[in-house]
């Protein structure tokens, strides 16, 4: 299946997803909001792929935004729906069962680090810069920015930069911890294949497990996430992969996880 504004290409385990608009700067119109939430569909439809990276055409940027050509025709009624559409399709993403890494190779600002911020780690390139420029547009982020932000920065820092609309570059945005590695560009999708593999390699139930309690647990205190976790462990040793990986490491082999669960 071929998609207008995106690339998605499959090798071994690892889905691609490559934002395609690069004389836009990968920037987020409907039509491409759209086809990422296909994507979305496909991926979770496929239990061959283990990873989904994300990425943005071109070397100049990962995504620059919502596409401010489209919102500044919209009504108040349009512009709401796209922000809510938007928030779906990116809390769907953030669900995902699988790790989705993004590769930031550029330009991430508006509904471009928000998208980034909805995958579960982001590696850039220093090249990268980050930022909700939104207010210098007379707008807010609509796709979850003000959220995620906070709660990954804490709400003191995402306001310095939502209220002023600073961009970062990729080490600052290291330093508050919104990037966990940086590369040299050239170096990155490398980089980010070779973490990819090894969390491919890993037990699906065991992953998905660690995913669950980590996002679910994070909108609870900790007793309910202890909870959670509990039940995600107990469900853990449900599988052929728990069996698997306490055996091999018993027979000092490696584990050879096939991702299902006993009966
Ligand atoms: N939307 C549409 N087109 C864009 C966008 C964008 N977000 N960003 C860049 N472009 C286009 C430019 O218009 C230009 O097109 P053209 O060649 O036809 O003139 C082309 O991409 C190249 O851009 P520049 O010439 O500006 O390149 P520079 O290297 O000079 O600057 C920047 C690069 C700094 C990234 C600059 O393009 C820029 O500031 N872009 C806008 C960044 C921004 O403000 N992003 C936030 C957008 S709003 C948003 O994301 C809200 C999300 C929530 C929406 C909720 C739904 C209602």
């Amino acid at each position: 299946m071929t998609y207008k504004h995106l690339i998605y290409e499959v090798e071994e385990t690892i889905g691609t997803l490559t934002f395609n608009r690069p004389k836009a700067l990968n920037a987020l119109n409907q039509e491409l909001i759209q086809e990422l939430g296909v994507v979305i569909d496909r991926v979770e439809a496929d239990p061959d792929i283990k990873v989904l990276v994300l990425t943005g055409a071109g070397n100049k940027a990962f995504v620059a935004g919502a596409d401010i050509s489209e919102l500044a025709e919209m009504n108040v009624l349009q512009a709401k729906q796209f922000s809510q559409i938007g928030q779906e399709t990116f809390s769907r993403l953030e669900s995902l069962t699988i790790p989705v890494i993004a590769a930031v190779n550029g330009f991430a600002l508006g509904g471009g680090t928000e998208v980034a911020l909805a995958c579960d780690f982001i590696y850039a390139s220093e090249k990268a810069v980050f930022g909700l420029p939104e207010i210098t547009l007379g707008i807010i982020p609509g796709f979850g920015g003000t959220q995620r932000l906070a709660r990954l920065v804490g709400p003191n820092r995402a306001k310095e930069l939502i209220y002023t609309g600073t961009t970062v570059p990729a080490a600052q945005a290291e330093a508050y911890g919104i990037v966990n590695r940086i590369f040299a560009p050239e170096e990155l999708m490398a980089g980010v294949m070779k973490t990819a593999k090894a969390m491919a390699l890993k037990g699906r139930v065991s992953i998905r497990a660690a995913k669950e309690a980590v996002n679910t647990g994070l909108c609870a205190d900790l007793e309910t996430g202890c909870k959670i976790e509990n039940n995600a462990f107990a469900l853990c040793m449900a599988s052929q992969d728990a069996k698997e990986g306490t055996q091999a490491f018993l027979e000092k082999r490696k584990p050879a996880f096939t991702g299902t669960l006993t009966k």
